[in-house]
């Protein structure tokens, strides 16, 4: 039987333009899904850029302006790989065109702004997907049925971090390609909407929702040049972001996010504690899981590492033959897998608008509780997919 296309249009050619492209290139060859995907159109503000990419990447058409992409008959899927700042009036234009939409994260700038976002694609019926990309690598897929399996019984501790340090230098301006992430205006904050938004995502996916925060942040450069002015201007976003919460269930929480981490890059870590074992996860190491079981012979007692590279480990099967690890670039396409066959209805499930909302809701109220200096709470956290 002929399957489904499924066209897509990518606004924005960077980092992540080139981690979604992958994404929709392989996940045909690895999954079988209902649908393939087409690469129908790529947008960029420059011709030239367009092209470059789309030659690339093998996308057939191009466009400089994402509105003729809302326009056209044959898009099936916007995908927003842009800076922070276009996410909500792109994604709120093609909802209103009945288009799908998966975003890059964080959702908004702010809660308000994804709170708009939601209405858009929740009132136009239209699915939509954030791309939280790291509950799909395998081993955190694998933590989450561990915990779900009830084998850490009660948990009591959950503990993330997320250190780089590319941005020590005061050298380095804010404004532009990738150091968009440092302008307040575009990005909407620091590292606490760009890297512990991560952390939160996969936190509450594996343990649920958190009710309350206690942070402090840090702006440990004051002024930066900016691009666009050429004039050095107030840095607004946190440099560093660390936070106490609490969680629904009970369990306590350390998060910490930082640029300014010397010698780290992107070293994601997890640790969860419960009453019958724990498990912790490295991002270096992403294809291990740590897992520490007391139910074992006291004797033999001790924390294992196991490779997730088996055949029944989550996605592996899909991969090489057992043994050989898979990547970073792999979490994308396993969450296009799971778009594609949720959209078929035969399960799988993604960060919904919705359940980024969430996310963003506890964002909010980390830099809210740094900049009042007292706790703060979470609104309920609604619409956490189970899977
Ligand atoms: C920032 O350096 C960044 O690229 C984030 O924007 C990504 O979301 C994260 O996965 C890696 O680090």
């Amino acid at each position: 039987m002929a399957k489904q296309r499924l066209n897509v249009g990518l606004v924005g050619c960077g980092f992540m333009g080139r981690a979604h492209s992958n994404a929709f290139r392989q996940v045909g060859k690895f999954f079988d899904l209902p649908q393939d995907v087409v690469l129908k159109a790529v947008c960029a503000r420059t011709e030239a850029t367009a092209k470059t990419f789309a030659e690339n990447w093998g996308y057939e058409t191009v466009e400089t302006d994402w509105r003729a992409l809302m326009a056209r008959p044959d898009i099936d899927l916007i995908d927003i790989a842009t800076p922070n700042s276009t996410h909500a009036e792109i994604a709120i234009a093609a909802a209103k065109a009945g288009k799908m939409v998966a975003c890059e994260k964080p959702l908004g700038r702010s809660v308000a702004e994804s709170e708009a976002m939601v209405r858009a694609v929740e009132q136009a019926g239209v699915a939509n997907m954030v791309w939280y990309n790291y509950r799909r690598v395998p081993a955190v897929t694998f933590a989450k049925q561990i915990i779900d399996e009830g084998r850490l019984g009660r948990i009591f501790h959950y503990r993330a971090k997320f250190l780089q340090d590319w941005t020590i230098s005061s050298e380095l301006p804010q404004g532009g390609a990738g150091l968009w992430r440092l302008d307040a205006a575009v990005a909407g904050s620091g590292v606490t909407g760009d890297l512990l938004a991560h952390c939160i995502d996969t936190a509450m996916w594996l343990n649920g929702g958190i009710s309350e925060v206690s942070a402090m942040t840090e702006t440990f450069i004051k002024q930066r040049v900016h691009v666009e002015t050429g004039k050095v201007q107030a840095v607004g976003i946190d440099d560093a972001s660390a936070f106490l919460a609490r969680f629904a269930n009970g369990s306590l929480a350390t998060f910490e996010a930082t640029r300014y981490a010397r010698g780290h890059k992107a070293l994601y870590t997890l640790e969860i504690n419960g009453e019958h074992g724990s498990i912790a996860w490295d991002l270096h190491d992403l294809h291990r899981l740590d897992f520490y079981d007391h139910g074992d012979t006291g004797t033999l007692r001790g924390w294992r590492s196991i490779h997730i590279t088996d055949g029944d480990h989550p996605y592996m099967k899909q991969w090489w033959v057992p043994g050989l690890q898979i990547g970073y670039e792999h979490s994308f396409i396993h969450q296009m897998a799971d778009f594609l066959s949720g959209l078929a209805g035969t399960g799988g499930a993604v960060p919904s608008f919705r359940e980024a909302l969430a996310t963003d809701n506890v964002t909010d109220a980390v830099l809210r509780s740094a900049r009042d200096r007292q706790w703060a709470e979470v609104p309920a956290a609604t619409g956490q997919s189970a899977s």
